[in-house]
């Protein structure tokens, strides 16, 4: 308490200078504490470090304690090779420990003990646990202690995961690209190869292991079958070198055809015994050059990937074959639970994707061996901005399941917006099954956790400062479900951006409402995210979901929206659940708002328990998530010179970016609603902006006006596109004069980096390049971007011309002009 509060006054002085920094090193930067703080640490840390054992992973921990201790206090600790009479931090296992101080405990696999005792007159810090990997873990916990200026003068904390299987899947793919990733290439492959350069990988087991993930699988699940090949296999052995060190084991996503295709079999029937001496021998293989390889992902009868169906054969069959082969080497298999039909009739009212986990595998419980662990999605769907937990963690008794959490953001903004997931995995994680009407919360249903994590060589991982925060929270709730997103995010900031209380407060706010906040400018009430899910799941395409076989469909139509999941009338989706979260979901009563349009169909005017209507939330939640994005941004504006300036021009790009993207979704969402449902929003905003100047509406010099699809993407559903060498559009200014700001809503595609320059009464006021990269090359709600030019005094009668410059296919295309008071 006192080094907290000792913390907090000493923040209050601004540091004169504050070093760049890139976001590498994530949470674990280790920057030097205050002076005050750091000198009661460095009173009661003991100067000399000891381990008892010789393996890499002791050895990675007293090296981090080295780093980290150097690193946030300036000393440097003294290596012994033994316990002396002098002070040490001692690093062992229980049974080495027991060799030379009288302590005893039980402590789990993986679990640590932090405990200080006194030896020979001499006060140690002993960080003992049953294997190495708990050490390490338990090293990490005392560097994260200091960091947050947690006490260590009298240890005696003992701590254990809640599950024994964390895991990291990545969807890299062998040539170097990585499906829904959006941190730049593979830090594993390139050109069909692992990378030669692997410092990389051994820094991502690095941040794996301070969160305590013992397991990483380094290739799509849209497996490629040369992954096995027996050329690859030496090259993998080297990604499992480098994460070694960290206690990560490296593993693999597997396509089930390979025996067909890559072992040149004529089938990949589970049942058929040349299949299964296939994959015991390329398992065997696999373990004579990686021994402690830790196994399979795999995606079958999914999205197109082959499957035991081919044969008539069962999941059962398909996960007990190949997890026969890994059992003797102690390897596991994760069969996903993500399996469904793509091609379902949308006219058929019965046909439900939601259902499909559960109706593929519930029959199966009991029929899968012991290491074969089930991997289920959170949500019955697929990642969306909320779904009710899967029915499917409550139906398997018999059967390990894991929970599939995803970190990297493909339906939450991707690298683009700030959502910060914990809140989200939280409430799934605390969803009480009632399973036989008792207390089951998900949490205790599932044996591992897996996170679809994707980082990739960008300088700061993800692409986006703030998404680290992710996978932090991934990895501390595999370790303790129990703890809070509060906590956890509380945890990464102070670690993340320092101790400055001012900063802690405003990205504690922003991230721990980011969730909520994106939900309420795409999909609120259970609509799901109403991203153009047949293309790059980024930007809004509110019917993209909608007469295709995907079945991520939300039914809106002229008379009402939502999905009838019901069992009186609907697909009968939620009576998968027991029956006493079943009574809650099937009425209307009792189905909270959230969830609402998820298991119902109800018209636009239904009434929720929120006293408003059903198209009243969405007008108004798209509203109030746009102004809550605005107030990240000035809040973010107000911590300059207390984050350190290239990271705070990072996350200020990124937030105004996703301000003006935010609003693109409201009028996007609600305009749309508004044509189907001919409701008008009771506040009178929706179609209505005054202070917006159409592009297609201006004068204009060799620009087109095009109608943009799907229309909801741009204001009026009109963009104008030049196809000239150069393109202007002007109109006047009739608004009162004064300061304003002047809000260009412009499109960016992928493939060429127009230029616009803007005057007001002949004065140039700013000029801009198209040079983003975002994921279209299309004219649409992707690519609708926004630059603000802040502060221009303008005088009724004042002309305001844009001229914009193409360039290879870019159009410089622009949508409006919005003239708003200047901010202050
Ligand atoms: C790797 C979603 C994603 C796919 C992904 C799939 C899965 O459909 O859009 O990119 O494929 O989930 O989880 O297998």
């Amino acid at each position: 308490m006192f080094l907290r509060k000792l913390g907090m006054v000493a923040a209050l002085l601004l540091p004169a200078s504050l070093n760049a920094e890139t976001g590498y090193d994530a949470w674990l930067r280790y920057a030097p504490l205050d002076d005050a703080v750091a000198s009661q640490y460095r009173s009661t840390l003991p100067p000399t470090i000891t381990i008892l054992g010789s393996g890499p992973l002791q050895q990675s921990a007293q090296q981090e304690l080295i780093r980290g201790v150097h690193g946030m206090l300036s000393r440097t600790l003294r290596v012994e090779s033994d316990v002396s009479n002098e002070p040490s931090i001692v690093l062992g296992t229980l049974d080495q420990i027991r060799r030379r101080f009288t302590l005893t405990a039980s402590i789990p696999p993986d679990g640590y003990w932090l405990k200080s005792t006194t030896l020979n007159g001499a006060r140690h810090i002993v960080i003992t646990a049953a294997n190495d990997s708990g050490v390490l873990y338990g090293s990490f916990g005392l560097l994260r202690k200091v960091a947050l200026h947690e006490s260590i003068a009298e240890l005696d904390e003992k701590q254990s995961p809640a599950v024994s299987i964390r895991w990291i899947n990545q969807w890299d793919n062998l040539n170097g690209t990585i499906e829904r990733g959006y941190g730049g290439p593979s830090i594993f492959w390139e050109n069909g190869h692992v990378r030669e350069d692997l410092k990389r990988v051994n820094d991502y087991g690095r941040m794996l292991a301070s969160v305590s993930i013992n397991g990483c699988s380094i290739n799509n699940v849209n497996a490629d079958t040369r992954v096995l090949s027996s050329d690859l296999i030496p090259q993998i052995a080297r990604i499992a070198g480098a994460f070694r060190a960290w206690g990560v084991k490296v593993a693999l996503a597997v396509d089930f055809g390979s025996p067909k295709t890559l072992g040149g079999l004529d089938t990949y029937d589970p049942l058929d015994p040349s299949v299964a001496a296939w994959w015991k021998s390329k398992v065997d293989e696999i373990y004579r050059v990686i021994p402690d390889f830790g196994g399979f992902v795999l995606k079958a009868d999914s999205e197109g990937r082959v499957g035991p169906s081919t044969y008539g054969r069962t999941h059962a069959d398909a996960a007990n074959v190949v997890a026969r082969a890994l059992k003797p080497h102690g390897g596991v298999i994760f069969y996903r639970g993500f399996v469904y039909d793509h091609h379902m009739d949308w006219e058929n009212p019965k046909n439900d994707r939601a259902r499909a986990a559960y109706d593929n595998f519930r029959e199966l419980d009991g029929k899968f061996d012991d290491n074969v662990i089930i991997q289920i999605k959170n949500g019955p769907i697929d990642f969306q901005v909320r779904e009710p937990a899967s029915p499917l963690f409550g139906a398997l008794d018999k059967t390990r399941e894991a929970i599939e959490l995803q970190i990297t953001q493909e339906y939450f903004g991707q690298a683009r917006h700030l959502v910060f997931l914990g809140p989200m995995w939280k409430e799934t994680l605390e969803f009480d099954m009632r399973i036989r009407d008792r207390a089951t919360p998900v949490k205790k249903l599932v044996a591992g956790f897996v996170g679809v994590s994707n980082v990739g060589t960008n300088e700061n991982w993800y692409g986006n400062q703030m998404s680290q925060a992710n996978l932090y929270g991934f990895g501390r709730l595999g370790w303790n479900a129990d703890l809070t997103a509060g906590r956890i995010v509380d945890e990464w900031t102070r670690q993340t951006f320092g101790d400055d209380p001012v900063v802690t407060k405003a990205v504690v706010d922003m991230q721990l409402t980011s969730w909520r906040t994106y939900e309420n400018y795409t999909g609120p009430l259970g609509l799901q995210t109403l991203t153009d899910i047949v293309g790059n799941h980024y930007g809004v395409a509110v019917e993209a979901s909608e007469r295709n076989g995907w079945g991520q469909w939300h039914k809106a139509d002229a008379n009402g929206v939502g999905f009838d999941r019901s069992v009186a009338t609907g697909t009968g989706f939620i009576g998968q659940y027991s029956s006493s979260v079943m009574k809650v979901y099937e009425s209307l009563a009792s189905c909270p708002d959230d969830l609402v349009l998820f298991m119902h169909h109800v018209p636009y005017t239904y009434k929720l328990h929120s006293g408003k209507t059903a198209i009243q939330h969405i007008y108004d939640s798209h509203y109030e998530g746009a102004e809550t994005v605005a107030r990240y941004l000035r809040n973010w504006k107000a911590l300059k010179g207390r984050v350190d300036d290239d990271r705070y021009k990072d996350v200020l790009a990124q937030l105004e970016y996703q301000a003006g993207q935010a609003v693109v979704w409201r009028d996007a969402v609600n305009n749309w609603f508004f044509k189907e449902s001919g409701v008008a929003d009771t506040k009178g905003r929706v179609g209505r902006h005054p202070d917006r100047i159409e592009a297609e509406a201006m004068t204009l010099g060799g620009y087109v006006a095009k109608p943009v699809t799907p229309w909801e993407s741009a204001s009026g559903a009109t963009a104008i596109e030049c196809a000239e060498a150069t393109c202007t559009a002007s109109f006047k200014y009739n608004g009162e004069p004064g300061w304003r700001d002047l809000l260009v809503q412009y499109f960016d595609q992928q493939d060429g980096v127009s230029h616009f320059r803007i005057w007001v009464a002949n004065q140039l006021v700013d000029e801009w390049f198209a040079a983003d990269r975002l994921p279209t090359r299309k004219v649409d709600s992707s690519s609708s971007t926004r630059r603000t030019i802040h502060g221009v005094a303008l005088r009724k009668g004042d002309e305001i011309r844009i001229e914009g410059i193409p360039d290879g296919r870019e159009t410089a295309a622009l949508d409006y002009v919005e003239i708003v008071a200047a901010e202050n």
